[in-house]
């Protein structure tokens, strides 16, 4: 079954659901438009009650995703990431969905498309993928929830290290700390996560969402006092009210470096 969208591909068959991001000339940014059509999607394999879902790009894209779409994001003192955010919540359907989604990732991923990316429950990704977590080049207040996203999945010293510098990361080094779990040359992308998907798909779908939904308690089992949590916020309201976010934005429309102040 195919059902057609303006910005993604999605079609079940055998009880394994197909997405695929078909945004090229904004390098899938990750838009609202986008957004509400990968949501729309995975509603859809929801209710046809799918035993996994692969989550790809176009085959052979230079970009998986270009992350946010920066046109988007708001330079007039609202807070640019808030828990009602496109990324935010299709981050939060894939994290709550039944079955397990499996991102097929081939070229670079950027910003918020790498914390989608690793939302989802196995990354196999192609040997030339890479993957660079920008918030600090953009002067970008980056919420609480997605900075514990990224250090479940990497732990501290890479997740700082990718924060900081906001470079580019082979996915070797993702390989080397069991964020990606296969890295393998694109042409054998699709026939390995088929067979991860099928394998899935032949073993009981009542057990891997208890499983599934276990281990997302356990790996969001933080207490956070709600003072800590209002002072974290109140740290990113300094950022996002600051000139730095604007001079974030500014360069990269500008396509230049950016030039912050520390202000
Ligand atoms: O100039 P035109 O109109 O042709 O549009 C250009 C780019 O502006 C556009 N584009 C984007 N538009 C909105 N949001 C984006 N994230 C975005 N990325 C690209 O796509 C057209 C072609 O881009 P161009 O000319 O740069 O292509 P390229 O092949 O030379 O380079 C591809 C990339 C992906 C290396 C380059 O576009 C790039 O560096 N994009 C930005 C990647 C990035 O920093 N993403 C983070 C977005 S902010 C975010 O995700 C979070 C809020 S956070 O930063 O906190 O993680």
């Amino acid at each position: 079954m195919e059902t057609g969208y303006a910005l993604i591909e999605s079609k079940i068959a055998d009880k394994i659901g197909d997405i695929t991001l078909n945004n090229p000339s904004k390098h899938n940014a990750l838009s609202t438009a986008l957004i509400d059509e990968l949501c729309a999607a995975l509603e859809e394999m929801l209710l046809a009650q799918v035993r996994a879902v692969v989550l790809r790009a176009q085959e052979g894209v230079k970009v998986f995703s270009a992350g946010h779409d920066v046109r988007e994001l708001p330079t007039n003192g609202r807070d640019p990431l808030t828990y009602d955010d496109p990324v935010r919540r299709v981050i939060r359907m894939i994290e709550l969905f039944p079955a397990p989604v499996i991102a097929m990732v081939e070229g670079s991923v950027w910003g918020g498309a790498c914390e989608l990316v690793m939302s989802c429950d196995i990354i196999v990704a192609g040997d030339d993928s890479t993957f660079a977590v920008t918030p600090a080049k953009l002067g970008m207040p980056y919420n609480i929830s997605g900075v514990q996203n990224f250090l479940n999945a990497g732990g501290m010293p890479l997740c700082k290290e990718m924060l900081f510098t906001a470079q580019p990361i082979s996915v070797r080094r993702l390989i080397q700390q069991g964020i990606v779990s296969h890295a393998v040359p694109r042409n054998q992308l699709e026939s390995l996560t088929r067979s991860i998907a099928e394998q899935i798909a032949k073993n009981s779908p009542l057990v891997i969402s208890l499983l599934k939904e276990e281990l997302r308690l356990l790996s969001a089992a933080h207490n956070l006092r709600p003072e800590t949590f209002e002072r974290v916020q109140a740290m990113r309201r300094m950022v996002y009210d600051s000139e730095d976010y604007q001079e974030g934005i500014r360069a990269f429309f500008e396509k230049r470096a950016p030039k912050f102040q520390g202000k």
